[in-house]
């Protein structure tokens, strides 16, 4: 299903963001070390590494240079990690297996998962504003940061978060269920693709459009394929708990459209999605690899 090309660029973008953040992120042995390790832990280890795939994909298709986005996609990364040890706490979730292995929380206690989640978030804004980033002026520079806040914040993935949490239980609609993530799940990957973008130094303003359509379509389908797979993975696949939204009674995308009309949602927002890079050629390709992966993943 997926071009082998696809792999190649996988494989190299993941080197060069997990070398980035083991650069980036203070060593375990640090004070306070605990805090260190348990950020460490949340980041370093395991993940498909989506976000920063894209981050790269974008820069691509723009001609980035690629040491500003091992920068941005170092932050986009540590945003999403503190958002998954959060999410994995007792007060949300409490779930018990994270990437295979024992969430935050469980293998450094709860105080200990609520401070790396905090100072990961922290770290993000600190390598946006700090990090050397060839070809990045000053003033992108805050665009980024502002890009990256608001996608975080309260009018972004928290903010998609508290709709979740008084969600559970409650019958939502179509128009409700995607509102609630393209906020929580699909404003960090658009930005993942728009701030992957600035990097560029020509970006004009209609193939800014067309990337940040682009992202916003793939967030969403993003998803509808992970709401897809709670239903027919298994946990081994998943690395976390299979079929947990259905036992907490969340709304989700087969529970409202059934299994097939989500996989129809999946590959329409595919197509909307790669329709959206008919201004660029092949540079953009790793993009088109990266949202027919986004639909078909397994994991
Ligand atoms: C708690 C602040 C706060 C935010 C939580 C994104 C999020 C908001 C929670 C994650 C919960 C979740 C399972 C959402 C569904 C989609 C999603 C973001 C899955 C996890 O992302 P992957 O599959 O994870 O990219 P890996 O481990 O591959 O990085």
């Amino acid at each position: 299903m997926n071009p082998p090309e696809l792999a190649d660029f996988a494989g190299t973008c993941k080197v060069r963001v997990e070398a980035a953040l083991d650069r980036f992120l203070p060593t375990g042995d640090l004070l306070p070390q605990g805090l260190h390790e348990a950020m460490r832990y949340a980041a370093l280890e395991g993940g498909k590494r989506v976000r920063p795939l894209l981050v790269y994909a974008a820069g691509q298709a723009l001609d980035a240079n690629p040491q500003a986005l091992d920068v941005v996609a170092g932050a986009v990364e540590c945003i999403h990690a503190y958002s998954l040890v959060h999410d994995d706490l007792p007060a949300m979730d409490n779930d018990d297996l994270r990437r295979g292995r024992p969430t935050c929380h469980r293998a450094f206690g709860e105080a200990a998962a609520i401070l790396a989640g905090d100072a990961l978030q922290a770290q993000a804004f600190y390598l946006l504003a700090h990090a050397d980033m060839p070809g990045v002026d000053a003033q992108t520079r805050l665009e980024m940061i502002e890009i990256l806040a608001l996608a975080a914040g309260s009018r972004g993935m928290v903010g998609g978060q508290a709709i979740d949490l008084a969600a559970v239980g409650k019958q939502l609609g179509m128009a409700e269920l995607e509102d609630m993530h393209i906020h929580k799940t699909g404003a960090l990957i658009r930005a993942a693709v728009l701030l992957g973008a600035l990097c560029a130094d020509d970006l004009d303003e209609d193939r800014r459009q067309a990337l940040d359509h682009y992202g916003k379509c793939i967030g969403l389908a993003f998803q509808v394929q992970d709401d897809i797979l709670d239903v027919t993975g298994s946990t081994e696949q998943l690395g976390k708990q299979a079929g947990a939204d259905g036992a907490r009674e969340k709304p989700t995308y087969p529970a409202l459209l059934g299994l097939e009309g989500a996989r129809d949602r999946a590959r329409e927002l595919h197509q909307a999605a790669t329709d959206s890079l008919a201004w660029f050629g092949p540079e953009a390709d790793p993009l088109r690899w990266l949202s027919a992966y986004i639909v078909a993943r397994s994991s």
